[in-house]
């Protein structure tokens, strides 16, 4: 029998800022990597940039209203980092913070919960160009920017996430550069994830010291719940290794204060880790109040094919000659058989419940959300303008009910953020990919609710799961 959702169970909606405020060059906001990146030719498809985005800077009070309409309790969105402090160094920019600030009043006076996140990938150029996050320093400048937000919003935001996917940002970033700032470097792509892990940790430092004491602060990781192909030896080593570049690299020290030795032995060959100095570790490892997990579907490896030329790529990223896996180059990724989203990714719900059984066992005694979790699908709209996603629907269902089971089986949720509010600007793919449970006209901005976005908000507002049918 399916248990009910927890009393008090966040359900949200997520987004993030360069995704969909537009607005590149208002109000003093510089470049970041990915204005730089998404305005390089080849890199985006469509030649497509968040320039304008869907235009949410200003229709802000528009989309608030549209969530209340929808019965959503929680909004997880990020804060633009070159908008609120242009050059990632120095004093803040007003007006980028007002923005901010209407934002969550807005919010709150809907009733609904603002959970920031302070980095989701848009770091400002000026800091690229210094070294990016294989640099030391753009740790050190992550906590004072996150000092800057604190004090500006702390008084009406409870819940707070520090980082987005680290692993996006290190190894899509600065290793098969498919993503922003697009470098294709193995021993920066490591040297970036413990910065972004010493980032997390002196921003949780800078977060506390700011922030009243009912303030909960959180971090959003993606973890790739991976899969052995077979139970051949060689196959479960794959996912030994997959698992520490994944997952570990990231839970070790955030959870364990440590990285694991063997994350360490099979990259011995790009690097002796010196970047990790004497005290990282603790503080990498502070105090959580809750988990973030997002969660699209998993991964199934296999033992090094030594043949493969370029390297493996994870399903679903955009195509790369080189691997976001540094010395796991020829582990080999499968795509399962069944269905798939619009990304080619597999609609796979028991990955979800593994996740969660699997932090439940990792981290006990930490409460976690689930900050990111839904489908790409082609939308259209019919002929009378509404737009019908019976897909997205069984996805949605499939999963929460999957959540329900692992709350069953003793894990401690608290809330869920579907990815996304609305369509946007998805990443290398551009506007080509639709993950919104509210569709928006690229050309006019304007926004119609999806079926999916109307069953969610009956969710949303009884916390019941409904039948998965509009
Ligand atoms: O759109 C992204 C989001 O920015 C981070 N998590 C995955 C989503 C879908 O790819």
């Amino acid at each position: 029998m399916p248990v009910s959702f927890p009393p008090g169970f966040l359900w949200g909606t997520a987004t993030a800022a360069y995704q969909i405020e537009g607005a590149a060059a208002e109000g003093g906001r510089t470049p970041s990597i990915w204005d730089t990146f998404s305005r390089t030719p080849g890199k985006v498809e469509n030649g497509d940039t968040g320039d304008i985005a869907v235009d949410h800077f200003h229709r802000r009070a528009e989309d608030v209203r549209l969530m209340g309409d929808l019965g959503v309790g929680a909004y997880r969105f990020s804060v633009s980092w070159p908008r609120v402090q242009p050059t990632g160094r120095g004093p803040a920019l007003q007006c980028g913070l007002d923005f901010y600030r209407a934002l969550v009043d807005d919010l709150l006076a809907h009733g609904i919960r603002p959970v920031l996140t302070l980095y989701h990938w848009d770091l400002p150029q000026e800091l690229e160009s210094a070294g990016g996050w294989p640099a030391r320093e753009t740790a050190q400048r992550f906590a004072e920017y996150a000092g800057i937000v604190a004090d500006a919003l702390g008084d009406r935001v409870e819940l707070w996430t520090t980082l987005n996917e680290p692993w996006c940002s290190a190894f899509l970033g600065y290793g098969s550069g498919v993503h922003a700032p697009g470098r294709t470097d193995p021993v920066a792509a490591l040297r970036a994830a413990h910065h972004l892990n010493l980032g997390h940790g002196l921003a949780v430092q800078a977060l506390r010291s700011a922030l009243p004491a009912r303030a909960q602060i959180s971090v959003s990781l993606n973890p790739s719940v991976v899969r052995a192909a077979s139970d051949a030896p060689g196959d479960h080593d794959a996912r030994r290794r997959i698992d520490a570049l994944a997952n570990r690299i990231f839970a070790g020290p955030l959870l364990k204060g440590a990285y694991p030795q063997d994350l360490i032995a099979d990259t011995a060959s790009l690097t002796d880790w010196s970047f990790v100095q004497g005290s990282d570790p603790s503080v990498i490892r502070q105090r959580l109040d809750w988990l973030g997990l997002n969660y699209y579907a998993p991964a199934v490896v296999s033992a090094p094919d030594p043949d493969r030329r370029a390297g493996p790529r994870r399903d679903g990223h955009a195509p790369s000659d080189h691997s976001p896996w540094p010395a796991s180059e020829q582990v080999v990724f499968h795509q399962p058989p069944g269905e798939r989203t619009a990304m080619g990714w597999s609609v796979d719900p028991s990955g979800l419940y593994d996740l969660l059984l699997h932090y439940t066992r990792e981290a006990p005694g930490l409460p976690l959300m689930i900050t990111e979790n839904g489908a790409a699908y082609d939308d259209k709209p019919a002929v009378d303008g509404t737009v019908h996603d019976p897909d997205r629907i069984r996805y949605l269902h499939s999963h929460l009910a999957a959540v329900q089971r692992a709350i069953a089986d003793g894990a401690d949720v608290r809330g869920y953020f579907l990815w996304s509010l609305m369509d946007n600007f998805e990443w290398s793919y551009g506007y080509g990919k639709r993950f919104g449970a509210v569709y928006v006209d690229y050309e006019t901005q304007a926004r119609v609710p999806k079926s999916s976005a109307h069953w969610y908000g009956r969710l949303a507002r009884t916390g019941e799961l409904p039948p998965p049918v509009a």
